[in-house]
């Protein structure tokens, strides 16, 4: 296993980025049409086209977050990325953050600025375990941030698990919650460390992370008051056999995996949205696999920017910054800053 380059680096955090941007117009609606979605990426590929930028939301302000406390203390420190989530929030809270997170970052204001209290009032882990009546949120917004986790923590397992774990439980607590982050940190890392120059072996990706996932789910629980046992390693098999069907039918997709802000239907949806993409979509006219990952992951609907932004990361993992189209990058508020930021991060990241 060798040391990762730094075009990996910056193509998962500028990927993303670009899905997030990219895909915040269509967040909620009802999912565009074939040819709006085409047209769109199109112009925005000319070089020409000086379309007004795309502002990011909060997948990016958080990820941002993460990314700029690791670079600057150089290890993960929860009251450092605590104090930016909420320091960016109270900035920016325009940037389309979930509706109950915001009562994580008010408790969270107080927690920090009280500094001479007892350690049970300055404990930063409480407001996001008081979440939904104790049971914690089961939101994509661990997920959606974790990229900077899984670039920082890529060439040490048992570090990437438990720092993925931490930086979620800041705001997410309940099991699917956290295993969509683990997920989404396992399947970013992976596609840091697989060689882009080699076709990717879908099968063999899939099976990496079912194995693991299946360990994470044993030890961690699976989060449901239901029977199934193992929620996410369930819906990696539906993933596993969508890309063995021939036909792909968006209402299948939607129904099987979801396009929610759950993490539960979203993560494995993005998942399925970067590995699906290694191969034509009829709908979709472009060679580029990077732009056929975002633009298929928009034409499903629902949470456009957070499923969008992760399969980005996978994406712009495995095929590193070159690949991703300039013309896509130039219409991304924040793109500058995001790949001087994960050259800092990269020079920082334990090596292997
Ligand atoms: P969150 O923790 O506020 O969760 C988001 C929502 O999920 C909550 O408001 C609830 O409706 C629901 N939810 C979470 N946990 C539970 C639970 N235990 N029981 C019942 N319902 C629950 O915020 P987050 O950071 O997880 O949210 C991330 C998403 O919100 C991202 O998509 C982000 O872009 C943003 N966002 C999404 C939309 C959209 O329409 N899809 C719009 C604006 C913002
Ligand atoms: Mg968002
Ligand atoms: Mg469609
Ligand atoms: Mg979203």
């Amino acid at each position: 296993r060798g040391v990762v380059g730094v075009s990996k680096f910056k193509g998962a955090l500028v990927g993303a980025l670009l899905g997030d941007c990219l895909g915040a117009p269509f967040e909620g609606e009802n999912e565009p049409s074939t040819d709006t979605l085409q047209e769109y990426f199109d112009s925005m590929e000319n070089p020409s086209t000086k379309a007004p930028v795309k502002r990011f939301t909060d997948d990016t302000a958080m990820t941002l977050g993460i990314l700029k406390s690791f670079i600057e203390l150089g290890c993960f420190d929860e009251r450092d990325i605590a104090n930016r989530f909420v320091t960016n929030y109270f900035r920016e809270p325009n940037r389309g953050y979930g509706e109950s997170v915001v009562t994580v970052f008010k408790k969270l204001r107080q927690i920090l600025n009280s500094s001479n209290r007892s350690n049970s009032e300055t404990d930063v882990w409480k407001p996001a375990q008081q979440q939904f009546n104790g049971s914690g949120s089961l939101g994509n917004g661990g997920a959606m941030r974790i990229a900077p986790v899984a670039l920082y923590c890529y060439s040490d397992y048992k570090l990437l698990l438990s720092t993925a774990e931490k930086c979620t439980k800041l705001t997410h607590t309940h099991k699917l919650g956290v295993n969509g982050a683990l997920l989404q940190a396992l399947a970013v890392q992976q596609s840091l460390m697989v060689d882009s120059s080699q076709p990717l072996d879908v099968d063999c990706f899939i099976n990496d992370l079912m194995a693991k996932m299946t360990e994470v789910e044993k030890a961690n629980g699976n989060g449901t008051d239901n029977d199934i046992e193992m929620p996410y390693v369930e819906q990696l098999k539906i993933v596993k056999n969508l890309l063995m069907s021939e036909n792909l039918d968006d209402e299948v997709v939607i129904d099987l995996l979801g396009n929610s802000i759950r993490a539960q239907y979203s993560v494995p949806t993005a998942l399925f949205c970067f590995l699906r993409a290694q191969k034509p979509i009829e709908s979709i006219q472009t060679e580029n696999k990077f732009r056929r990952t975002l633009q298929y992951s928009i034409s499903l609907g629902g949470d456009t920017d957070t499923i969008a932004s992760m399969a980005g990361a996978m994406s712009g993992a495995y095929h590193g910054l070159e690949y991703i189209n300039e013309g896509l990058q130039s219409h991304c508020e924040g793109v500058d800053e995001i790949i001087n930021l994960s050259e800092q991060l990269h020079s920082i990241a334990p090596s292997p």
